[in-house]
């Protein structure tokens, strides 16, 4: 009978450690939280005490070797800036990344409400790893390819893991605003939630972003100089992104979780959203501390 109890203890405790992921909190200086029940003048940025906005957090950041963790919840990052633009999720230079929680972490672009010209999702010119959110942006409507880029105006970069860009009053999606120079993203194991297809990027530099293993409704401009592999268009997902249509499964590059070979959107590569809870926090470790000592009372028991 005890052993029988030990067993379900430890078949309890083990899945908190089958997620695997490509990013690890351990590997940054510092780790800054945002937390929509945290505050910019209050806060210290820590997980006890995190800072309100994003931005506050981008602020407090170094220029490079830091990370920024969004708890879960919705945040305006519409972020007016220049030249008439709302930049969406921008790091102002830095070379921070962005971790957010599958499906909770919403990031907001607000065009119904701002005034400028053109909207992007996002504009970093810094290097930013950016894994797991969940773009919203309302383009109020804005008619040409410019003013819906996801990713401008110029000189932007980055990489974007297992994230939805969603669309709203948007009749002209374009993936790219080149203005003043390339804009090179890499986008993996996302989901293109468009109300309508995509229209050609503006090209006043050199096109070279990237969607590897994604996933849209409608379809990507392929002939705008951007770079397509291995995506699934046309396709139907339910409201949580499963996808619907064949042809998802072991078709992308990189692998899954479990070794084969990965599935395209964002349940399938290394962060996909079947593998969070993905960190060890502290309870976690202790949980983890007492299974050992339960399986070495289990072995002595045994000898
Ligand atoms: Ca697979």
């Amino acid at each position: 009978m005890m052993k029988i109890m030990m067993l379900f203890i430890i078949l309890l405790i083990f899945p908190v450690f089958i997620g695997a992921v490509s990013y690890n909190l351990n590997s940054y200086n510092k780790v800054i939280y945002v937390s929509t029940t945290g505050s910019d003048s209050l806060g210290n940025g820590s997980e006890g005490n995190p800072y309100a906005t994003v931005n506050k957090a981008v602020e407090a950041a170094a220029s490079s070797g830091d990370a920024i963790y969004i708890k879960p919840g919705e945040y305006d990052v519409t972020n007016s800036y220049s030249f008439g633009q709302n930049s969406g999720l921008n790091n102002f230079g830095k070379n921070v990344d962005f971790i957010g929680v599958p499906k909770e972490t919403v990031l907001y672009i607000h065009g119904e409400i701002a005034t400028d010209r053109d909207m992007h999702f996002y504009s970093g010119t810094g290097f930013s790893k950016i894994y797991n959110m969940f773009f919203i942006r309302n383009s109020n409507n804005r008619s040409t390819n410019y003013m819906n880029s996801f990713f401008g105006f110029g000189f932007v970069q980055g990489e974007i893991y297992n994230s939805v860009f969603k669309t709203i009053n948007c009749p002209a999606p374009s993936l790219t605003y080149n203005n003043s120079g390339a804009v090179s993203v890499k986008v993996y194991n996302s989901v293109f939630d468009l109300e309508t297809n995509m229209v050609n990027s503006y090209t006043g530099a050199s096109n070279t972003t990237q969607i590897i293993n994604s996933v849209s409704d409608y379809s990507f401009a392929i002939s705008d100089g951007n770079y397509y592999s291995n995506n699934l268009t046309n396709a139907s997902f339910d409201s949580n992104y499963n996808i619907l249509t064949s042809g998802w499964q072991n078709t992308g590059t990189g692998l899954d979780p479990d070794g084969s070979q990965a599935d395209l959107g964002v349940y399938g590569g290394l962060n996909s959203w079947n593998s969070f809870p993905t960190v060890p926090e502290a309870s976690n470790v202790l949980m983890m501390l007492l299974g050992m000592l339960v399986i070495m009372m289990s072995l002595k028991n045994q000898i």
